[in-house]
């Protein structure tokens, strides 16, 4: 066995993501995001993620959703700017010039969906958060992983977990602190293995969380993390503080959220509608 360093995380921690914002700034200042993700019936994760990542702090998110779907986010999230694309060279001025990308929530496993995951995925310098159909993607691509240039998080659940390693739910939340290291290791990325007391696998060791709650268990939370990390990561926080900072964050935003509406009646939306609330007792 090796000698890992464990230890659990804490607001200190998450405090460092955010700095006093001083006087002579502008947007550019608090970094660019690019968020990939939406489809046809799934248009509502990519509005979550990049909803979440402008409430978190950073200066300018943009959303890149198929053609087909443009027009039904247009009107969403307002101060989010869209994009549409039906070929990856729609995206490629945009992945030059942001700072931090996603890619993954709700863009589906089509074969469109596919393609345009790995060319961005092998396109990117900038530091990335790879989620949901990008992970199913790299589950059937794995070859994918060891190519990419830029740092990057994954962000898996349980059963994308599994799926990426080729083994059964069961045995992914039996051994969660290994199965979260191996993978961060085998393929040099910072492994967020969520859950309950979700894991932060990294070459510095394992990070335990201890915010959040059952009522996070519902339909787009995940979107929302993916939102978070990626607005930390433009903002300028080095990718293991972010995938750190940002866990913790959602987490609290959703224990606020708890206290507001109870685990049963909260939503994915109530999570995003606290982050603001979790940053200013972070500061
Ligand atoms: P079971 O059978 O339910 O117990 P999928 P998804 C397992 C988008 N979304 N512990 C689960 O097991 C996402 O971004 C869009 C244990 C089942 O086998 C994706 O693009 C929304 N097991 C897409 O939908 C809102 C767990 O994994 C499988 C587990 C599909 O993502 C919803 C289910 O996972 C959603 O975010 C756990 N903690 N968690 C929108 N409004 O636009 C999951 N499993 O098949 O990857 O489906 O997570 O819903
Ligand atoms: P996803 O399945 O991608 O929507 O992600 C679900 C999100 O909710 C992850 O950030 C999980 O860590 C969180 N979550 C789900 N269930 C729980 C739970 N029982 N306790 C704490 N957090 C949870
Ligand atoms: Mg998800």
């Amino acid at each position: 066995t090796q000698d890992i360093k464990i230890v659990l995380n804490d607001q200190e921690t998450a405090s460092k993501c955010f700095l006093k914002r001083e006087e002579n700034t502008h947007k550019g200042t608090y970094g660019k995001a690019l968020i990939i993700a939406g489809s046809r019936g799934m248009t509502g994760a990519a509005v979550m993620a990049a909803t979440s990542c402008l409430r978190t702090g950073a200066g300018l998110v943009y959303l890149a959703v198929p053609d087909d779907v443009l027009n039904s986010v247009e009107g969403m999230a307002l101060e989010v700017v869209k994009i549409g694309y039906s070929r990856f060279e729609d995206l490629y001025e945009h992945i030059a010039n942001c700072d931090a990308i996603a890619i993954g929530p709700g863009m589906g496993q089509s074969e469109a969906a596919g393609s345009i995951i790995s060319k961005v995925i092998e396109a990117s310098h900038r530091p990335m958060v790879l989620d949901a159909d990008a992970l199913n993607f790299l589950s059937r691509n794995q070859d994918l992983l060891k190519f990419i240039k830029a740092p990057f998080i994954v962000t898996p659940h349980p059963g994308e977990m599994a799926r990426l390693i080729n083994a059964t739910v069961e045995q992914v939340q039996s051994d969660r602190i290994n199965v979260a290291l191996e993978f961060a290791q085998r393929y040099k990325s910072i492994t967020v293995l969520k859950g309950s007391r979700t894991i932060i696998a990294s070459d510095k060791g394992v990070v335990i969380n201890t915010t959040g709650n059952p009522g996070m268990a519902t339909a787009g939370s995940g979107d929302v993390l993916t939102g978070i990390i990626t607005g930390l990561l433009a903002l300028g926080c080095e990718p293991l503080l972010a995938a750190t900072g940002g866990v913790f964050l959602h987490g609290m935003a959703g224990d606020i959220a708890k206290e507001k509406n109870g685990e049963y009646g909260m939503i994915a939306g109530d999570i995003i509608k606290y982050i603001p609330e979790a940053i200013k007792k972070l500061q």
